[in-house]
């Protein structure tokens, strides 16, 4: 053991420590100081940046025996506090940058070193210093939390006061402003715990559960022997498939009857195969993360290798054996037969063109890893706390596998520091709730790094060939598609996203005829998630590309082919799905983007121009259309509850579940904005969220649906509330009056989308989204010649999302979707399963990896007819097509045609040498 003694946040502590600890270990685990947050755990993304003796420290890589003693170390906690902000906290506030705000502290205390050192720093010396010491965000895109500093720069010099900083609505009307969320404050002063900060409070019998993962990604298990790892130290229980009270199996609710699976195929612990690396095979509770964790490298598992198959087409081949014995490794098929048949089209158009393209199987990332804890609580409930994204979606899939009744089932989602989508899957909530169900104890799982990226679910890679005909004038006459889902070994929503295809290929063009078909295979490979976007980077990857080769080939100007070829309310241009769009507005945002497009084309000749003609850099311009539906398909409907209380507040209860996408904002702006009418203020809304014991069925949070959902039954409930409240001569009764009146106080909303209607199984037609929204991409990149080495030097996108109803979380989203376009374009893939293993080799973008040079325009003069207040939602649409767009932009640069990513520099540098 030694002693230590460390100044923290000015006040010196004793500690006597075993000497192996990290400075996190210590921070976190001794003194509960859990504002350091733990992201990878390995120096790469500066969660847990504190400042030790004036310098930006990586508390989880820093040994506590080469920390000095009385060396002054200062952490979130210490440097403002919730009523009195530092200015850095005050800006990420106001500047929107706690999304998540996983990553804030870390940032937050990299920039209060900056501002020490250099009180007068430029934008480009910001991104700098974050960029080298790799502070990592997921969500934002940077650029706002580049603003915040330069904001906190200015007040730390006296030239603007702190509250300059916030905006404070003035006629009790937050909607469209950038009031800040309820969360920013918390989240920016280290106050908001998210799961690993929550299991450090849990209680002192809690168990401690490690994995036995499977090592190979297709096989037979033989023998599961856990006799020695019981005997380990502190051991409560080894658990197997034979413990498992229920099912076994995690249902993926299988949602087109064509579907030939059954939809239970995914065990919870794996009992006769294997399906894919990281499998769970058994799990080890023990009394300390270090004690499970060594007993479950003693449990020993005898398999039978079986070959394994790692993208579509090797499971497609005709020796392959069945993944899934019984069901076929392409087990759905979805067609989009719009109009007349394609063929007679594709053989008289004077213009047709043929892609293949290919958008990869891209990770989500997200710097907080996978976390869940299981108790059961005082009503008898498995309670389970996790990152869901959908708590009453996966209540039915989890309830049979682990063997409880839908009652005695509840789920709670944690403060999540983001999923992006990998959360619409339950990834460890059945293990939690076995383990707890099984030893009686509360129990808790924490990914690291490595079990995060290696085991949770992927985009599912799209394998596209796309034909496009046109006639002589470049109008668009007929499309076909044959295409490929590789979604790994698990079904649930592999047919959903299939269907996408169907939905989102050739959409935002007008297209008469469409034979698209598209196939769902299980591979081996990683199981296929939900990624924001959900459908359409694949779509557009083919789509879109082939909307440019076909400008090229006929010599129209890219943007204007688009423009010309968009949804057109005078030619009544129906979807791909054969509906009218809610709205037609592309017309108009096409003509908003045309001066854009044009500067952007004049700035990229201006870059070449000064280049000369052997520079060493190109940049070229490039354009792409991007198009998403707000809803799960059909018939969507979500409910929201409004409650009036005795202190004349009202709650909101709804399961609107926040991946660090601003559903506390939404919520409150949503019912603000019918309430005030009463004369609410936001400070008189308290939100009830995400509890399945307490809030109602909202829906998942996916499909970018719960601003238009949830948002409408929100405004429904709070109309309810309010029209109860109202009294004849127009003012509004009292809390007391309600109750003297026996009238209810508290009101169900439901919102349904009746005007939606499923997709033909047979042809893909249909009206399946009440609501569209839609963004014009437009980067300008960089291409050095000699090495293909590629960078996105401006990126301007025009987005027509309807009513704006927070300004700084549209931002945020946009800006967000921008730099993982940039990342999934360029460097992102997770297909090696020796290499794409951290955050890094993953291809994460760092700050400078994404322009500052970045411009957001909105059009908002088509309000929504069925979205609350007109909105649309913005969440997924503008990861629909930025890459495309970046692409189209490496062609216009260089004339090489690239249609797979990642365009590392080595692909780009063998198509430019191939030119
Ligand atoms: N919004 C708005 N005005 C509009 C449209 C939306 O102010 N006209 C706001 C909404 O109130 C909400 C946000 O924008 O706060 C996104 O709304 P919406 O598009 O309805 O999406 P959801 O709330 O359903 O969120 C899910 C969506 C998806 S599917 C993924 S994946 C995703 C995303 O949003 N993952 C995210 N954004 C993310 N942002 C962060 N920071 N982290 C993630 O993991
Ligand atoms: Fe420490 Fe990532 S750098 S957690
Ligand atoms: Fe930065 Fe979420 S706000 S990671």
């Amino acid at each position: 053991m030694v002693k230590k003694i460390l100044v923290i946040n000015g006040v010196e502590r004793t500690l006597v420590l075993e000497g192996t600890e990290t400075l996190a270990e210590v921070l976190r685990d001794r003194l509960l100081l859990t504002g350091c947050k733990i992201g990878c755990g390995q120096g790469h993304c500066g969660a847990c940046n504190v400042i030790m003796d004036g310098k930006v420290t990586r508390s989880c890589i820093t040994r506590i025996s080469k920390v000095r003693d009385y060396a002054r170390i200062e952490t979130i906690e210490g440097i403002g506090t919730l009523e009195n902000l530092h200015p850095l906290q005050a800006a990420w506030v106001a500047h929107g940058c706690a999304q998540c705000g996983f990553c804030s502290p870390g940032f937050i205390m990299s920039a209060k070193v900056l501002l020490e050192n250099n009180p007068s720093p430029t934008r480009e010396e910001v991104r700098d210093w974050f960029h080298k010491n790799r502070n990592l965000c997921r969500c934002t895109g940077y650029k706002p939390l580049i603003d915040a500093v330069m904001d906190a720069a200015k007040v730390l010099r006296g030239e603007m006061s702190k509250e300059d900083l916030m905006f404070k609505p003035t006629d009790n009307k937050i909607l469209g402003t950038t009031y800040a969320r309820p969360s920013g404050i918390a989240k920016v002063t280290g106050n908001w715990d998210f799961g690993a900060d929550e299991i450090k409070k849990m209680p002192e019998d809690t168990l401690q559960i490690a994995l036995v993962q499977a090592e190979v990604s297709h096989a037979l298990i033989k023998r599961i022997d856990t006799s020695e790892a019981e005997n380990m130290p502190g051991v409560y229980k080894v658990i197997t498939y034979k413990d498992v009270p229920g099912k076994n199996r995690i249902t993926g609710l299988i949602t087109f009857p064509t579907n030939k699976g059954d939809g239970w195929d995914r065990p919870i612990l794996c009992d006769e195969k294997v399906f894919q690396y990281g499998d769970a095979i058994a799990m080890v509770c023990a009394d300390t993360v270090a004690h499970a964790k060594a007993a479950a490298k003693k449990v020993k598992v005898n398999l039978e290798l079986l070959p394994a198959y790692m993208s579509a087409p090797e499971a497609m081949d005709p020796d392959a054996i069945e993944i899934h014995p019984g069901t076929p490794n392409v087990y759905y098929e979805t067609n989009c037969i719009k109009g007349e048949d394609t063929a007679p089209i594709m053989e008289t158009a004077p213009n047709v063109v043929e892609i293949d393209s290919y958008c990869s199987r891209q990770p989500h990332l997200p710097i907080e890893p996978d976390v869940a804890y299981a108790y059961i609580d005082d009503e008898g409930r498995v309670t389970i706390h996790s990152k869901s994204i959908g708590i009453h979606l996966h209540h039915a899939m989890i309830c049979a596998g682990i063997g409880v009744e839908p009652e005695k089932l509840r789920l709670i989602q944690l403060h999540a520091g983001g999923t992006f989508g990998y959360k619409f899957s339950p990834t460890i909530e059945a293990l939690v709730g076995v383990a707890t169900l099984v030893t009686g104890h509360p129990v808790a799982l924490n990914f690291d790094m490595y079990q995060m990226i290696t085991y949770t679910g992927k985009r599912s890679p799209g394998f596209m060939h796309i034909k496009l005909a046109a006639d002589e004038n470049g109008k668009v006459l007929a499309l076909e598609g044959d295409n490929l889902i590789d979604h790994g070994p698990y079904s649930e929503f592999g047919d959903l996203l299939t269907m996408r295809l169907s939905q989102f290929v050739g959409a935002g063009v007008d297209i008469p005829n469409i034979r698209n078909r598209s196939r769902t295979v299980c591979t081996n490979h990683a199981y296929g998630a939900a990624f924001r976007g959900y459908g359409a980077p694949q779509s557009f990857m083919g789509g879109d590309i082939a909307m440019d080769v076909m400008a090229e080939k006929m010599g129209i100007d890219p943007f204007e082919f688009r423009a010309m070829n968009c949804y057109k309310e005078s030619a009544e241009s129906t979807t791909p799905t054969g509906c009218k769009p809610d709205v037609y507005c592309l017309e108009d945002l096409f003509n908003l983007a045309r001066p854009y497009y044009h500067k952007n084309k004049e700035y990229a000749e201006k870059l070449n121009a000064e280049q000369g003609e052997n520079g060493k850099y190109k940049f070229g311009a490039g354009v792409s259309l991007g198009v998403y539906g707000c809803g799960l398909d059909g018939v969507d409907s979500s409910e929201a509850w409004a409650e009036l209380n005795p202190d004349h507040t009202v709650t909101i209860y709804d399961s609107w579940e926040d991946h660090g996408q601003g559903a506390d904002i939404g919520t409150l702006t949503h019912a603000h904005e019918t309430l005030r009418q009463a004369g609410f203020t936001p400070e008189e809304i308290k939100l009830v969220m995400n509890d399945t014991g307490l809030t109602p069925n909202s829906g998942p949070a996916g499909g970018s649906r719960s601003n238009v959902m949830t948002g409408n039954a929100v405004r429904v409930a709070c109309e309810m509330l309010i029209n109860a409240m109202r009294k004849a001569d127009g003012t509004f009764r009292t809390y007391e009056e309600m109750v003297e009146e026996k009238l209810p106080l508290k009101y169900q909303g439901k919102w349904v989308a009746t005007a939606c209607t499923d997709c033909d199984m047979e042809t893909a037609q249909g009206n399946p989204f009440s609501v569209y929204m839609y963004c014009i991409n437009l980067p300008i990149v960089r291409v050095e010649m000699a090495t293909g080495k590629v960078k996105v030097v401006k990126f301007t996108m025009v987005s027509d999302f309807g009513t704006i109803i927070n300004k700084s979380v549209v931002d945020g989203q946009v800006l967000g979707a921008i730099a993982q376009g940039i990342g999934l374009a360029l460097t992102e893939d997770f297909e090696d399963l020796k290499k794409h293993t951290t955050l890094q080799k993953c291809g994460i973008s760092y700050p400078n990896d994404v322009p500052d040079d970045i411009e957001l325009i909105y059009q908002e003069n088509h309000p929504r007819p069925l979205g609350p207040y007109g909105a649309a939602g913005c969440g997924e649409g503008p990861l629909a097509a930025p890459h495309p767009a970046i692409l189209n932009a490496i062609f216009q640069a260089t004339g090489a045609r690239i249609t797979k990513i990642p365009a590392l520099p080595e692909v780009v540098k063998a198509a430019l040498d191939a030119l």
